[in-house]
């Protein structure tokens, strides 16, 4: 997939550059949406002082372009990767035929990026292993699960080339799922290639749903049988090469 967006270089000019953008509309402070050709005090234009902020997934200096010529990794100032406990086990009600069922997610809830309750995972791979927290209830195995949440967040720029995007999982127990929020799905899209059950892995191929600007990556754990609970080896590939974070 190829984001086409012209450099800043082709850019000479606001005027070249919207024309070069095609039918983009360039942002009006207060703009009611009427249709108005008069020049405007308030129309905001490029400030050629202003400064591109990179990996915020905002056109800071009014270019038009987001975070036009920064490099592509993880937001910095935070850990590579944050995971999210959630609640206490559930019990589902009902009795599922396989660990780590599609269906399962059904009774997860995703938490907000700025929730309370992230917590750093200091390391590119998330290697998570810990007993069970099924055991000694109600419903131990097939008939409850512990979801965990863990996400990583980027920016892709304006111009840059995605050739590849996956999320390698090399093995779970009892599942795991890939969701990805953007500007083009706010509430979050989920590949049906990427769940991933014991005692297996995959390499979800997700590179069609990646968009300019900020994309946030969760990956589900799913622990749905006593006694032990797993998600071993997730790696974020981007153009072949592992997602490292901002300097
Ligand atoms: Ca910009
Ligand atoms: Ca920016």
């Amino acid at each position: 997939m190829r984001f086409e967006r012209p450099s800043i270089l082709q850019c000479v000019t606001i005027v070249g550059c919207l024309a070069a953008c095609g039918a983009k509309t360039p942002l009006r402070v207060g703009d009611s949406g009427a249709e108005d050709d008069r020049p405007s005090m308030r129309d905001v234009v490029t400030d050629p002082l202003a400064r591109e902020v990179c990996n915020n997934g905002v056109d800071d200096n009014g270019d038009g372009a987001i975070d036009e010529g920064c490099p592509v990794c993880i937001r910095a100032g935070a850990s590579p990767w944050q995971v999210h406990r959630g609640g206490p086990p559930l019990c589902f009600g009902r009795r599922f035929f396989f660990n780590g069922d599609r269906e399962m997610y059904a009774f997860e809830g995703i938490p907000a990026e700025d929730a309370p309750g992230w917590s750093a995972v200091p390391a590119l791979s998330i290697d998570f292993a810990e007993r069970s927290t099924l055991c000694d209830r109600p419903c131990t195995c097939l008939d409850g699960g512990d979801f965990t949440h863990f996400q990583t967040v980027f920016s892709i720029p304006d111009g840059f080339r995605v050739q590849s995007f996956a999320v390698s999982i090399r093995s779970v127990d009892d599942g795991a799922k890939v969701t990805i929020f953007n500007a083009a799905n706010p509430m979050g899209v989920v590949d049906p290639g990427a769940f991933a059950f014991i005692p297996g892995g995959t390499t979800a191929r997700l590179e069609r749903y990646l968009t300019v600007g900020t994309n946030r990556v969760v990956v589900t754990h799913l622990d749905s049988c006593c006694s032990e609970r797993a998600l071993l080896g997730v790696r974020v590939l981007l153009n072949g090469g592992q997602l490292e974070q901002c300097r």
